[in-house]
């Protein structure tokens, strides 16, 4: 089954959750580990990446550990061309639309091409979109963020996306953002698209994880709560707040 196919299919039965491991973090064995916890939490699939270069060969040793150790699908979540692994499972294929840079546009997906082609890796596309304050992925990312207060402006990037073929639209506020994105923008673009929407960046309580999925996120992803905590117990609370819905 495709990746894709899989995401479409547990959107359909209930509210989604991944969980994102940034290689540069901790070492693969430590990223295992994680992975295990959180398969055990009952996260949907694992996304690996980060804003900052992390290098094809960290990106392989970080994806083949958590493939060893996970039970879900693994999805490159990279910050560019550059970092990227033939043994994930799929690939977002993310175009950070509120760039002000070609290169993250359009521009790092070129350079993939070649690689991805030959490895046979499965692109899903994906309109990556960054919501006030960003973090450092609207830093590295050049974005002209999208203002909290400005749902309208999510809408119309969101409708962009969807428009251009798109299949996700991602929701970003940064990670370890101080808040989510408000669900009152989540609620907008959510009433005026048909493809999931992924929110992430900034949830760490089982209250705003439950807040965004109402609002009518498909999928939340947390990466920061898990990393730093390595609670186990907190990660079960957040993603049954997410499968309650
Ligand atoms: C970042 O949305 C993800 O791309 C996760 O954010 O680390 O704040 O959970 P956190």
């Amino acid at each position: 089954m495709k990746v894709l196919d899989y995401i479409l299919e547990r959107v359909s039965r209930g509210k989604v959750h991944m969980t994102l491991i940034d290689p540069e973090k901790q070492p693969p064995r430590a990223a295992a580990s994680l992975a295990e916890m959180a398969c055990d939490a009952g996260t949907d699939a694992i996304m690996v990446g980060g804003s900052t270069g992390v290098t094809q060969d960290a990106m392989d040793a970080t994806v083949t550990a958590v493939k060893a150790s996970g039970t879900v699908p693994v999805i490159l979540f990279p910050a560019g061309a550059s970092s990227l692994s033939r043994h994930a499972d799929a690939l977002y294929y993310m175009s950070l639309l509120n760039s002000r840079s070609t290169q993250m546009i359009v521009g790092e997906q070129r350079k993939a091409v070649h690689a991805v082609k030959g490895w046979g890796l499965e692109t899903i596309p994906m309109a990556y979109l960054i919501v006030e304050p960003g973090m450092r992925a609207g830093e590295i990312g050049k974005a002209d963020p999208i203002p909290r207060g400005r749902p309208d402006e999510a809408v119309e990037w969101a409708l962009t996306a969807q428009f251009m073929g798109m299949r996700l639209v991602y929701l970003e506020a940064g990670s370890g953002a101080p808040e989510p994105a408000p669900p009152a923008m989540v609620r907008a673009v959510r009433d005026a698209i048909q493809i999931p929407l992924i929110v992430g960046g900034g949830i760490r309580t089982p209250a705003a994880a439950s807040a965004l999925v109402r609002a009518g996120a498909d999928i939340l992803v947390t990466g920061t709560i898990v990393e730093q905590t390595k609670d186990a117990a907190r990660l079960r609370e957040i993603v049954a707040a997410v499968k309650k819905g």
